[in-house]
């Protein structure tokens, strides 16, 4: 696979975004959902602040409390026995392997501009800020579907009680109308379709199941994008490849003649994430045809391989004109990076049924 990388890359990092308060600091600007939006190449940043801990025994979680429209901070003792910093991304209490007690960092989403795909400008504001009791954690890897002149913008809700995934909808990338969570936790990677199929929305989405399943890529339809159901098991992880520790979908589906095509995300149980790709009947996308036996994109730039949480190529979001495709895709936990790959030469390159 030819894969080129940017020149300028990475496009955006930490260092571009201004804190949106002094007291705390950018520690990533990545997962971005990507749009069109007039004469605009749209890039919804991810941004990951933490307040600033001038003691390096403290690590601080951010919260953010609805009711007084504000967040409060909260100090953990690195030496606390009963608490497990080994993950940087998360506080746990000991012995819990997999969940979380407390976020280290609040994420937000903040727009970036560019008219040539590459230089980017950040907005001064956050656009997408935590509102209600579902995102007191923080709001985290958009994604954005156009359909029509509506922009739906949807994103995973992070707090105490789970991690769901919340819809919003924008015409101008101003203002938004909020419509509620649409997958309940745990769930994560909501991909929508840009379109109708067979009079129905669609839409892949990846659930954390616990007595029995695993993080997999799951399928659901719906009348009117706010309430779905039909769900159906997609796509499975394998072992012993790059996708056997949890998948998830990634950038908006892209229409070819062949059919729908998903890049999706696959990390290792070791959590070396890669992006691989799928391919879905156009008529029923619930039906697979072909899939990635090898990464298309895997971390191998240096900005990919370190950084917060190192090792980590996740596109939310991809543009295609002609055979060229350019997906955008979040490096290290830490900043933004684009690439460009031939649409057939991915095509080619997936193992057919
Ligand atoms: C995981 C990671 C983090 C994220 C939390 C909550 O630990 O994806 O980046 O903040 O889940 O969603």
């Amino acid at each position: 696979m030819q894969v080129y990388r940017y020149e300028e890359n990475p496009l955006v990092t930490p260092a571009h975004v201004r804190p949106h308060r002094d007291d705390f600091e950018v520690i990533g600007a990545f997962n971005a959902g990507i749009a069109k939006y007039k004469d605009e190449i749209i890039m919804l940043l991810r941004v990951a602040e933490r307040p600033i801990s001038d003691d390096n025994n403290i690590v601080k979680a951010p919260v953010y409390r609805p009711d007084k429209n504000a967040l409060d901070i909260l100090d953990f003792r690195l030496d606390d026995p009963a608490y497990d910093f080994s993950d940087p991304r998360v506080i746990r209490r000991r012995g819990d392997t997999t969940g979380f007690e407390y976020l280290t960092s609040l994420s937000y989403l903040r727009i970036a501009r560019s008219r040539d795909g590459r230089r980017f400008v950040i907005d001064d504001e956050p656009f997408i800020y935590p509102s209600n009791e579902l995102e007191i954690f923080g709001v985290e890897d958009p994604r954005i579907t156009q359909i029509g002149d509506t922009y739906y913008i949807y994103f995973s809700a992070a707090s105490p009680v789970g991690v769901g995934e919340a819809l919003v909808s924008t015409t101008d990338f101003k203002s938004y109308e909020h419509h509620g969570m649409i997958f309940p936790p745990e769930n994560k990677d909501v991909v929508i379709f840009p379109e109708k199929i067979n009079g129905k929305y669609y839409a892949l989405h990846r659930p954390v199941p616990k007595s029995k399943g695993a993080p997999e890529i799951w399928m659901a339809e719906s009348p009117d994008l706010i309430h779905w159901g039909n769900h159906r098991h997609l796509l499975g992880l394998r072992e012993d490849k790059w996708d056997s520790g949890r998948i998830g979908a990634g950038a908006v589906p892209i229409k070819t003649e062949r059919g729908w095509l998903e890049f999706y995300h696959g990390a290792s149980k070791d959590q070396r994430y890669c992006m691989g790709a799928v391919l879905l009947d156009l008529n029923d996308p619930t039906r697979i045809i072909a899939r990635s036996d090898a990464p298309i994109l895997e971390p191998e730039a240096d900005y990919e391989k370190e950084g917060f949480f190192g090792n980590v190529v996740f596109s939310c979001g991809a543009l295609v004109e002609g055979d060229v495709v350019k997906m955008y895709y979040g490096v290290s936990d830490t900043s933004m990076a684009c690439a460009e790959l031939s649409l057939n030469e991915i095509l080619e390159s997936l193992t057919y049924d």
